[in-house]
């Protein structure tokens, strides 16, 4: 069975990351050494807790979490910045995920323990927190900036251990954030310019659903969710997202395919990035998390329409893997535009540079270039799928994940682990590995793609929001 493979993946991944780097923080997957780039806690370890439970690895889980009980979370390498966002996401909704299905009172320990020495970055004049902490002197890092996605992804994990600690000040200090962002000046309704000044809270900059973006919206819909759907402020703050979303940044190419895709708009001009710059303008696929959240959104809210929209975008992100030699996706795309049509039609349609010569079943497959060639075993697109496929229970979306999964296989394997990938348009393998692993292969991509292939109500979504690493919560009923 498919998510047997899958588990033999992660049986690999974990047996070489246990053999050459256990408790540290990845494994190097092809010279078998190891890093401390987070600090040294050993975020592979914590970001794979649950990924261990929910695939049935019982042995290895408690042998984590006996090392877990040992990491002490005041202490970390001289020097290093800790990043709050990704500490939060990882580390804390690592533990969370691990304490919500084991129900083991080690991992919310843990969990306070992290959290605690995270709490003096909140300490600004406006409540926006630094982006980074020295954890060994408990000072912020000086900042004057952030990003809506650093400061918008930290909900979950505090609310829920808000919840489960009965102390208010991790709810309280998040949610002022929302607050904040709730009440900034946007220059469209529900889109919010990425950068954020963490003294005045004003926001600036492009807007962007992709990196510096993304999680904030995903969070506002997940909040709603994991609250128990009586929070209307998150509910109203993301339909407004989607409705300007479906309206201002996704662009639809006008041949046959009618392919959906993603822009960036520039924060002034409010014009997709690239249009008004280049003589051959260029835009990118970015952010293939958006299908799975729409489909997500459409069920919860019941929006039909959204989901409509989760499938053309769903197919666009495939194709990035499909029309690529290996079969893995690059981390982002160049479109080519026809700007006359710009001028002369219709300003939402653009048209793609399509290849009809590898047109199938009567379909425009649309040809890209490659922006950046690297895969880094990222999950969004398996993610996607997922949701898609356990909300519409449609297989295609597991084929399309085989697929993707093979393409892992074949290409990412090392002897040891799995490595990210330099550049997805060469089939020579062992000169594309870059010699890293980064924890969110074992935490989400392996977990999504193992979820993928499991009956439909095991983790069921009426029961979980993840985080946006993947770690399961409970909704709160
Ligand atoms: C993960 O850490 C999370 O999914 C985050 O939201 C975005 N970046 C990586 C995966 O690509």
């Amino acid at each position: 069975m498919r998510k047997h493979a899958v588990k033999d993946a992660m049986k690999h991944a974990w047996r070489g990351y246990s053999a050459y780097a256990y408790g540290k923080d990845e494994v190097l997957p092809v010279t078998k050494g190891w890093n401390s780039k987070w600090g040294g806690w050993g975020v592979t370890l914590i970001d794979s807790l649950d990924t261990l439970y929910i695939m049935g690895m019982k042995s290895e889980f408690k042998r984590a979490r006996n090392f877990v009980a040992d990491i002490d979370f005041t202490k970390t390498i001289e020097g290093h910045h800790t990043s709050v966002f990704e500490t939060t996401i990882r580390v804390l909704g690592g533990l969370l995920g691990a304490y919500e299905l084991s129900g083991d009172e080690l991992f919310l320990k843990k969990a306070v323990e992290i959290a605690d020495v995270l709490m003096p970055s909140f300490h600004t004049s406006s409540g926006i927190p630094y982006p980074y902490i020295d954890i060994n002197s408990q000072s912020p890092i000086d900042s004057n900036s952030t990003n809506i996605a650093e400061i918008g992804t930290l909900q979950l994990e505090f609310h829920k251990l808000s919840f489960l600690t009965k102390n208010l000040d991790y709810y309280e200090k998040t949610e002022l954030i929302i607050d904040i962002l709730e009440k900034s000046k946007k220059p469209i309704k529900g889109l919010y310019p990425i950068l954020v000044d963490i003294n005045t809270k004003e926001l600036s900059g492009k807007i962007s659903v992709g990196a510096r973006g993304d999680s904030f919206y995903e969070y506002l819909l997940k909040l709603y969710i994991m609250h128990g759907k009586n929070k209307n402020k998150y509910r109203e703050m993301y339909e407004e997202f989607v409705d300007s979303f479906s309206q201002h940044i996704v662009y639809r190419s006008n041949d046959d395919s009618k392919m959906a895709f993603m822009v960036e708009l520039d924060g002034e001009t409010l014009e997709p990035i690239g249009i008004m710059e280049h003589l051959y303008p260029k835009t990118f696929v970015i952010a293939c998390f958006m299908p799975g959240l729409l489909a997500l959104g459409s069920k919860e809210l019941n929006r039909p329409k959204d989901l409509e929209l989760a499938k053309d975008l769903m197919k666009t992100c495939y194709y990035t893997y499909k029309m690529m030699p290996t079969g893995l996706g690059p981390e982002s795309i160049e479109f080519e535009f026809d700007t006359s049509t710009l001028k002369t039609t219709n300003k939402k349609t653009i048209r793609l540079n399509v290849n009809k010569n590898s047109s199938k079943k009567g379909e425009f497959e649309p040809s890209f270039s490659i922006h950046k060639p690297e895969y880094i075993l990222r999950p969004e697109t398996v993610e996607s799928l997922m949701i898609l496929y356990r909300i519409t229970e449609n297989e295609i979306y597991q084929e399309w994940g085989w697929e993707i999964f093979s393409a892992i296989e074949k290409y990412t394997k090392t002897p040891i682990a799995y490595s990210a990938y330099d550049n997805v348009a060469n089939t020579n393998k062992i000169n594309s590995w870059s010699n890293s692993m980064e924890s969110f292969f074992l935490g989400e991509t392996l977990k999504y793609l193992y979820l993928l292939f499991s009956p439909v109500d095991y983790i069921s979504l009426d029961k979980y929001v993840f985080n946006t690493e993947a770690h399961p919560l409970k909704i709160i009923k």
